[in-house]
């Protein structure tokens, strides 16, 4: 069931939010955030003033989320709480009505993926992004999904941010299921 909303929301959990990776959301992730943000928002570069406004965000969205997700109030969210929030806050929505805590990642994620600049995801740019978190044996595997995922066009920010909106608040599977890549079971 790769492409289960459940699944998806654990893919969202585990390679969008746990940048630490040890399973459950907590302050270090929006840390961790805020100095990857700051790299990939000056390509490399690493500007004091830049990072303290982007710890700054991060810091306010991690209480954001740990108001909407954080049900026992123990300073951590884990995948079954990060899934109830999805349910109360993003299923059935638009991405404009989603928390801010819930855009968080896919801005930066589309400036990170979208290399050379152009406003546009290409399919070299995709197949670039798909191969860091999974391992493909054919890449006629992941140019299947990118042409699933918009007719094979390049896919801009608004398309980018709609398609995330389905994939995070839609139950049914639809193309955005290919956002972030043929899916695994996690
Ligand atoms: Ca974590
Ligand atoms: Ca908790
Ligand atoms: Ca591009």
């Amino acid at each position: 069931m790769a492409y289960s909303h459940d699944n998806r929301v654990k893919y969202v959990v585990r390679y969008l939010y746990d940048i630490d990776n040890n399973g459950i959301l907590d302050k270090n992730d929006f840390k961790c955030l805020a100095v990857r943000n700051t790299i990939v928002e000056t390509k490399g570069d690493f500007p004091a003033e830049r990072f303290a406004q982007n710890a700054k965000i991060m810091d306010d969205l991690w209480n954001e989320i740990a108001l909407l997700a954080d049900f026992d109030k123990n300073g951590e969210v884990d995948s079954d709480e990060f899934k109830k929030a999805v349910a109360d806050n993003c299923v059935g929505k638009d991405y404009a009505s989603f928390p801010p805590a819930f855009k968080v990642f896919i801005e930066n994620q589309f400036k990170a993926i979208d290399v050379d600049g152009d406003g546009t995801v290409n399919i070299e740019e995709y197949r670039q992004d798909v191969i860091t978190r999974s391992a493909f044996a054919d890449v006629a595997e992941i140019d299947e999904a990118f042409k699933a995922l918009n007719g094979g066009a390049g896919v801009t920010l608004d398309r980018y941010k709609e398609l995330y909106a389905q994939f995070l608040g839609n139950k049914d599977e639809t193309p955005s299921k290919f956002l972030f890549g043929p899916l695994k079971e996690l």
